[in-house]
């Protein structure tokens, strides 16, 4: 298929042409939002510090997805970084969901402001990293056998990166243009005229496939699964709404700490059934008319946990769907049956029903007719082949421990995380695991931040590690590691916490599952579900006692 091909890998020479010294105090894969923003607090400690980040800029997800469409679920204003005051004061979002090249520039303006390139080597994946015991330190490896070294490593490489195609037959042998949506060109794709297919219709297929479908000259989406979406609302921030929100941020921030997912949105305390048919409808139809994550994050506390309080709200969203998609038959297969509202990710829409009404667009439901496989010419499923030039793979993730997976970790006597972690994640607090030594994962699995506003999480992520990192520099601690009997409990907390939730009984990434990759069929407990505000209270314990659960020698 084709995709970006990345820049010859950069070889690390000083600019004085003198060898380059190899090891450093910390070494951080990935500079996308947590990347940066752990080596700006690096920095600030005096510690040495190299980041490797596989693309050739910063940015991680928003460098990547350059897919059309993509942008933010949350407001701009509550997703940026909230560590500089002089940042907030100097940035101007200019819509309330931004789109993906004003974030990616917003990462850029971040690494130049706070000048952080020099200690980022692009165009370098890590490839192995390995636990020596007798120094104490990683030894890092990257793709093309350069070897480097650290007493720290921190990974930050994104719980949505290890992007995964279908398993289908013949796949290489298209001729036309094929992109994942995460791999998307950094060069403009023509679609004018275009015959276009669209496998996939999480949050990043419903965003591709309401933007490109005025654009294209026809539009086939293949949908295995529909999904419960939503009205994104999103409209240019005013000015007026500009001052309001600088000067407001000090009470948003503060805000965005006590509710569960680090957005401005929390549930509301009563019951679907504490209110009348009427006022649950009215409820509804606001939440339905506001814009983002309300409808989602500040529905009835109990739509998210109760079933029939569940499948009463679906059918609002059902009856919603119905009134928008002119052609019934189609209506039908766009209203998921096999799950409820919420309880996978909502994709956030803008149109997107509407692209259904238009007369070249066309929808395959991919259970009823599957696709067996893809020619030199197009698609093929067990009722027709469709002929395209451009087959856009909206196919998802290996979510959160995929990334992980893509990289040799060998911690104490030479055991591999993918070993350690083969029937599940094993954390301690989400952010490392024992038999992985002076190790951290931030956005990891078990951690708050993929049920999270994640720049929201990640700065507490990286504050409470860059916090460790102080007290280890000052007590002239070479070695950390969690103990087993705290990570085996904070694992089992992990999971009492989502028993009972609706979201477990659904596949979805969030429960571990894709069909595309080998083994990824069994549901896991991936995400911390106790809310951020409970999840930095465990962090910011475990950091006064002492940092209890770990061994620091
Ligand atoms: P998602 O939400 O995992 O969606 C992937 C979509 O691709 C989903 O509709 C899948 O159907 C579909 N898919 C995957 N493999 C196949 C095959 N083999 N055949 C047909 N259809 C397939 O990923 P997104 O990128 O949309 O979103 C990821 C997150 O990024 C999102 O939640 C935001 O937080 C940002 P399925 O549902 O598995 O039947």
């Amino acid at each position: 298929m084709s995709s970006v091909l990345l820049d010859a890998t950069t070889a690390p020479v000083r600019a004085d042409g003198a060898s380059e010294d190899m090891s450093f105090d910390a070494i951080v894969i990935g500079a996308g939002i947590a990347g940066l923003y752990q080596l700006y607090r690096l920095r600030q400690l005096g510690l040495s510090v190299r980041v490797f980040e596989t693309g050739s800029g910063v940015g991680g997800t928003w460098y990547w997805n350059r897919y059309p469409g993509a942008r933010f679920d949350s407001e701009s204003y509550t997703y940026g970084y909230s560590f500089s005051d002089e940042l907030l004061r100097d940035w101007n979002w200019s819509e309330h969901f931004a789109a993906q090249p004003e974030t990616l520039r917003y990462l850029n303006h971040v690494a130049d402001r706070f000048d952080l390139r020099r200690d980022i080597q692009f165009n370098s994946r890590v490839s192995s990293a390995a636990f020596d015991e007798a120094t104490r330190r990683w030894n890092v490896t990257l793709d093309d056998g350069q070897r480097y070294a650290a007493r720290f490593l921190i990974t930050a490489i994104g719980p949505l990166s290890a992007y995964t195609l279908p398993r289908i037959p013949g796949a290489d042998s298209f001729r036309g243009q094929a992109f994942h949506t995460y791999k998307w060109p950094q060069q403009p794709v023509d679609f004018a005229g275009k015959r276009v297919a669209v496998i996939g219709t999480g949050a990043t297929g419903v965003q591709v496939i309401q933007t490109i479908a005025p654009l294209v000259g026809q539009l086939t989406v293949f949908q295995r699964t529909p999904n419960w979406c939503t009205p994104l609302h999103n409209r240019k921030i005013t000015e007026e709404e500009q001052q309001k929100i600088k000067a407001g941020y000090p009470a948003m921030f503060e805000l965005l700490r006590q509710t569960p997912g680090c957005y401005i949105h929390d549930a509301d305390p009563r019951s679907v059934f504490d209110v009348t048919e009427e006022e649950r409808e009215a409820f509804w139809e606001k939440l339905y008319s506001e814009p983002g994550f309300g409808i989602w994050m500040a529905n009835f506390r109990d739509v998210l946990t109760d079933a029939k309080a569940n499948a009463l709200f679906s059918d609002f969203v059902a009856r919603k769907i119905r009134q928008r998609v002119k052609d019934p038959k189609v209506a039908e297969m766009l209203i998921p049956k096999c799950h409820g509202f919420g309880t996978r990710r909502v994709p956030q829409e803008t149109g997107y029903y509407e692209a259904y009404n238009l007369p070249h667009v066309r929808l395959v439901d991919t259970r009823r007719t599957p696709i067996e496989r893809i020619t030199e010419t197009g698609i093929t499923t067990s009722d027709a082949a469709y002929d395209f030039d451009i087959i856009i793979y909206a196919t998802g993730f290996d979510a959160v421990t995929g990334a992980f997976d893509r990289i040799e970790f060998r911690g104490v006597q030479g055991q591999r995380l993918k070993d350690h972690w083969a029937d599940g994640p094993k954390t301690y607090l989400g952010l490392m695991s024992t038999g992985f030594p002076n190790m951290l994962t931030i956005v990891g699995p078990h951690n708050a931040s993929t049920r999270c506003n994640i720049p929201r999480c990640i700065e507490q992520n990286v504050e409470w590690v860059t916090e460790l990192m102080r007290s280890i520099r000052d007590r002239g601690v070479t070695r950390f590691e969690a103990i087993s009997e705290a990570e085996a409990d904070w694992s089992r907390h992990v999971e009492e916490l989502a028993a009972g939730m609706l979201y477990t009984q659904v596949d979805s990434w969030a429960t571990g599952i894709n069909s595309n990759v080998e083994g990824r069929n069994v549901r896991r407990i991936l995400q911390y579900q106790g809310g951020a505000p409970s999840y930095r209270a465990r962090c910011d314990d475990v950091a006064a006692n002492g940092y209890k659960g770990m061994t620091l020698s």
